[in-house]
């Protein structure tokens, strides 16, 4: 029996039909994910319910003995995630942690050193229509025509602009981040390192990644990325007093009441994380995405960097007559989900861009291996070989529908 289908049914409807559509299609976003259904479980809980403005023992409303203990489990299975003192996990989103690191340790206007947007950077590490580059002063780095940071580039420029904290981390970044070496740039310039691991962090806590911990100052992630976890975000340090500026920039001056029924999906995504079969997971991931860029390489595409270290690949165009736009729209008409992505040396707009982006994580949780990739990479390659061929696009969509179909992740008793 469904509440939902009784009560409401526009938008159990609506449900419906999204689960046909994440059944049915191959979604390769990067930055998605499929969560457990015990998290998303822990998501429609009864904790919805509760006010809890605070911290665990130090609330402003009564009846949170339940919502404290949660709290305090998503907290100790974050530390021991990811092998650290302190963690918030009230953040709404990845963003909003963000938002505190910079509320809870400098000022406005003060300068920020982080990764252009156009080169795999967050909107949130600086870019001037976010906040980030509206309240502080934004400079930044890039990758070099390779599709790599080059560290010593970002020393001098750090050397220059002398910012108060320096973002690592990125969104569209191929290749193992050194946050050694950016430890290294910071205290060149007496900077704050804070390391934003949204990408990569279930990697990172599978020992896949080299950790930020102890470079990095401040950690934030999202929880629904690599981690798999729910839709979210989360702060971390090793620093006591970073920790209480954290407590405070979190709850009261960015947000109020916490997502109780979030964090204790949080909590149940962190069990999985610790579980002994997430380090399979996170292994097959990086493998899945490695055959993928190899695949590619083969059928002649250019493969910023030349492949990857993590969960997802960039393709480049430059230099072709295929935009990233027209390329999206391709692989979305053949079943594929990706996004379009700017990439080095771009000569386009970032609505238009010259580059894709394909991620791993999310087939990788449906089960697909080293050999459903290499078909998918084939397909890709056969839809951008022919890019206008929308006879081919419906022919493929139709085979890989049926291959998706092989790999159900949920069905309708999941909500
Ligand atoms: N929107 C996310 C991504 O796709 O990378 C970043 O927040």
């Amino acid at each position: 029996m469904s509440f939902l289908k009784e009560y409401d049914s526009e938008i159990f409807d609506l449900c419906e039909l999204e689960l046909e559509r994440q059944t049915d299609h191959l979604e390769m976003i990067a930055s998605e994910n499929f969560t457990l259904p015990a998290v998303m479980e822990a998501m429609g809980s009864v904790f919805t319910n509760k006010y809890a403005e605070g911290y665990p023992a130090k609330r402003y409303y009564g009846g949170c003995e339940y919502a404290d203990k949660v709290e305090q489990l998503a907290i100790d299975r974050a530390c021991k995630l990811f092998s650290c003192k302190f963690a918030n996990v009230q953040p709404h989103s990845g963003s909003q942690a963000n938002g505190a690191v910079y509320a809870g340790l400098i000022k406005a206007g003060d300068k920020i050193l982080g990764m252009d947007l156009s080169h795999g950077g967050h909107l949130t590490h600086g870019s001037k229509p976010s906040f980030s580059g509206k309240n502080y002063s934004p400079f930044y780095y890039g990758v070099e025509l390779d599709g790599r940071i080059n560290y010593q580039r970002v020393m001098d420029i750090a050397k220059i602009v002398q910012p108060k904290i320096i973002v690592c981390g990125a969104s569209a970044y191929a290749r193992e981040i050194d946050f050694k070496k950016f430890r290294e740039i910071a205290d060149e310039v007496g900077a704050i390192l804070f390391a934003d691991i949204a990408h990569i962090a279930g990697l990172v806590a599978a020992g896949e990644h080299p950790s930020p911990f102890p470079y990095a100052d401040v950690v934030t992630t999202t929880t629904h990325k690599t981690l798999a976890g729910p839709r979210g975000g989360m702060i971390m340090t090793n620093d006591e007093d970073i920790a209480k500026k954290m407590n405070s920039a979190i709850f009261p001056a960015l947000q109020g009441g916490p997502l109780v029924h979030v964090i204790a999906a949080k909590a149940v995504g962190f069990k999985y994380n610790l579980s002994p079969e997430w380090k399979d997971y996170a292994k097959q991931v990086k493998a899945n995405a490695k055959i993928l860029g190899e695949v590619l390489i083969k059928r002649g595409y250019d493969v910023v960097s030349g492949g990857t270290d993590n969960h997802l690949i960039l393709v480049s165009f430059v230099g072709s007559d295929i935009s990233g736009k027209e390329a999206d729209a391709a692989l979305g008409n053949a079943g594929i989900t990706i996004n379009k992505n700017t990439v080095p040396g771009e000569t386009r707009s970032p609505f238009v861009t010259s580059g894709i982006r394909v991620g791993s994580p999310a087939l990788t949780s449906r089960g697909m291996k080293e050999k459903e990739f290499k078909l998918i990479a084939n397909k890709m390659a056969d839809v951008l070989d022919d890019i206008n061929n929308t006879k081919l696009q419906a022919e493929i969509k139709e085979e890989l529908k049926i291959l998706a179909q092989n790999f159900i992740i949920y069905n309708q008793s999941t909500y």
